[in-house]
């Protein structure tokens, strides 16, 4: 450690207890996030031994009992004794708040992480914690437990191998559970073999008995592919490229498919910039700059026509750029903006350099691209003379709104809840049964329009679509404006029924592809109506699983009448207002984008145009409802 003594003496004087009193500071919460984050940091750590070539494997196991191993075939962690501290490295990486290689050692160039706080934190967090060092033909061992070191570093006998294993058991009486998202663990690590290409990363989850083996040679255009695979793609090759500049290395993959969406991933040290930054601008301004120029230089675009704009060239486009930074400066709400100035130009230099080579050296892919960017243009001009039209019949603006709209007589946003219902039949009752003075009604009639197959003045075309965008009052495309939502809770009430399962997924399609931030601000909600309902007497009890029916048929006796619910409709205003809208009694699932690659490859293959994936998704899924927090 260089820096100051005195400041890293108050650092192991502080010890580790503001983590265990403020847990959320260093791990965002102590929900399944917060633990979830405790497996990040340590496989971090590995992974950074292996960006840095030492290491190519991580083994990560989730045990039976709930605790966590993490083994990689690295270096393995310093074992000398600290200068300053009189303690083992290990000790110090583990005891002391940002003590890891990543601050001051000159070894790490580049490092993953989101905050970087290390081992340390989840030594503080763990109940016991034990460390094994191979190195020097000797196994070393240590260990900890809620940040106090238990037993020093000493060897504990002999090996051939070389790396580092952690095995932690977090606190359950910091973490509101222990139980980890199978599926969030899994897309994480695949990922980061994504990312890191050449490493592999086996996962071994013996709580959930699954296990998977991660390892991908192309790197990112190996991702591309994969969020592709239920798309059809408009050329065989993904373009690809890996450039080192100015100390930062940029990777970049990117492949067109005939969909409508835009589908840009973007990270910076393994980190999903979710909210992009100059990377992807960089990329973005390269992308449309080459494509324009080879256009007009291979008369794709004729003198006299207007250039392609940035959405144009990136509809149905797949990319992924990942750039390693130094010094990355993360900014935005989540910190996951990626804010370097200097980052700008040089993606923008090395995607232009990528791009123009493959158009060059690939005439006939080049074709299909420069096609469909047209196409997509044309598609664009079509679509703003339609809404200019509807705009100027007043159909988008919210001053007239739809005629079947049943509106509430609230006018405060933040305290109105508008439900889509199925059909005027249900549309009807709902309109008795609500509170009129913050609930309003919109009966949808038909089947709404798959957006899947479909693009954006397509999608302006359909009645239902143009009556929901009106009445939310917040437009679309370029014209979007959350600040105009009337209705702070978007509730889709359908039946719970197949053809009410279908209604739910279209509408979740049309939100998820064009109003998103409704979506990520949590305004999209479900309705939960009772499955049956039990009468004795003159007691009627409800049911919304097919186990609570078995409770309650338990606690209420033999010779009790039960309905089965098919529709909405079977039910009289009363029923529909007590079990379903009444805010003291009712069950709303809040619609949330847990995973954006994984979202998107849910509603492509649901509602896109490949058959095949779809019939095996279903199969996979028959016995549960399609999984809703997407
Ligand atoms: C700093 C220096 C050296 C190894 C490591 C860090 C290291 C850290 C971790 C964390 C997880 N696995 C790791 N593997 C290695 C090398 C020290 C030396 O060889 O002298």
């Amino acid at each position: 450690m260089n820096g100051n003594y005195s400041a890293d003496k108050i650092q192991v004087l502080e010890g580790l207890e503001p983590v265990r009193t403020r847990p959320g500071m260093y791990i965002g919460s102590t929900g399944q996030r917060g633990l979830h984050h405790l497996i990040y940091e340590i496989v971090d750590n590995s992974i950074d031994e292996a960006i840095n070539g030492f290491a190519d494997q991580i083994d990560i196991t989730i045990n039976k009992d709930l605790s966590v191993e993490v083994i990689d075939n690295g270096r393995g962690m310093p074992t000398d004794i600290h200068p300053q501290q009189g303690i083992s490295a290990v000790e110090v990486i583990h005891t002391v708040l940002h003590a890891g290689g990543k601050f001051d050692n000159e070894e790490y160039k580049v490092s993953g992480g989101l905050h970087g706080v290390g081992a340390a934190v989840v030594n503080a967090l763990s109940t016991k914690m034990v460390v094994e060092v191979y190195r020097e033909n000797k196994v070393h061992s240590v260990e900890f437990s809620r940040g106090k070191t238990i037993r020093p570093l000493e060897v504990v006998g002999e090996t051939d191998k070389e790396g580092t294993r952690t095995i932690f058991w977090p606190d359950e009486g910091i973490f509101d559970t222990l139980e980890y998202d199978h599926k969030i663990l899994e897309n994480r690590f695949r990922e980061m073999s994504f990312l890191n290409k050449g490493i592999r990363i086996n996962f071994t989850d013996l709580y959930n008995e699954k296990k998977h083996s991660f390892h991908y040679e192309g790197g990112i255009a190996e991702f591309v592919r994969y969020i592709n695979k239920n798309k059809t793609a408009l050329h065989e090759k993904v373009i690809y490229g890996e450039h080192l500049k100015d100390g930062v290395v940029v990777e970049l993959a990117l492949q067109y498919s005939d969909s409508y969406n835009e589908n840009i991933h973007t990270f910076a040290n393994n980190i999903n910039t979710q909210e992009g930054g100059t990377h992807l601008s960089g990329f973005r301004a390269a992308l449309t700059r080459v494509i324009n120029e080879y256009g007009r230089k291979n008369n794709y675009i004729k003198e006299s026509e207007e250039n392609l704009q940035g959405e144009d060239v990136r509809e149905g486009l797949t990319a992924i750029i990942s750039v390693k930074v130094p010094q990355p400066q993360f900014e935005g709400q989540t910190k996951t903006k990626l804010g370097n100035s200097e980052i700008r130009g040089i993606a923008d230099s090395v995607s232009s350099e990528i791009l123009s080579n493959f158009l060059m050296e690939e005439p006939q892919e080049a074709r299909m691209i420069m096609e469909k960017c047209i196409q997509s243009s044309k598609a664009r001009i079509a679509a703003r003379k339609a809404r200019d039209l509807t705009r100027r019949k007043g159909l988008l603006d919210g001053f007239s709104l739809p005629g079947k709209l049943f509106d509430c007589e609230e006018k405060d946003p933040t305290l109105s809840e508008i439900f889509l219902v199925e059909g005027d039949s249900a549309g009807g009752t709902a309109k008795l049964g609500r509170d009129r003075r913050h609930q309003a009604i919109l009966p949808l009639r038909g089947k709404i329009l798959n957006v899947e197959k479909a693009n954006f003045s397509r999608a302006l075309s359909s009645k239902e679509i143009r009556d929901m965008v009106t009445a939310f009052g917040v437009g679309i495309g370029d014209e979007f404006d959350l600040e105009k939502l009337r209705y702070h809770k978007i509730v889709i009430m359908t039946d719970a029924d197949v053809d009410g399962a279908h209604i739910r997924t279209l509408l979740l399609t049309f939100f998820y592809r064009y109003l998103t931030p409704l979506i990520e601000n949590g305004h999209i909600y479900l309705a939960q109506p009772p499955l049956y309902s039990v009468k004795s007497g003159k007691k009627m009890e409800y049911a919304y699983t097919d186990d609570e029916l078995q409770e309650l048929l338990d606690k209420m006796g033999a010779g009790s009448q039960i309905q089965r619910y098919k529709g909405l409709g079977e039910m009289n205003a009363e029923q529909l207002w007590t079990t379903t809208m009444d805010p003291e009694n009712r069950i709303f699932i809040r619609v949330k984008i847990e995973d954006a690659i994984e979202a998107d490859q849910v509603f492509t293959t649901l509602m896109g145009d490949q058959v095949e994936p779809r019939r095996q998704f279903i199969q996979e899924h028959a016995e549960g409802v399609i999984n809703l927090d997407v």
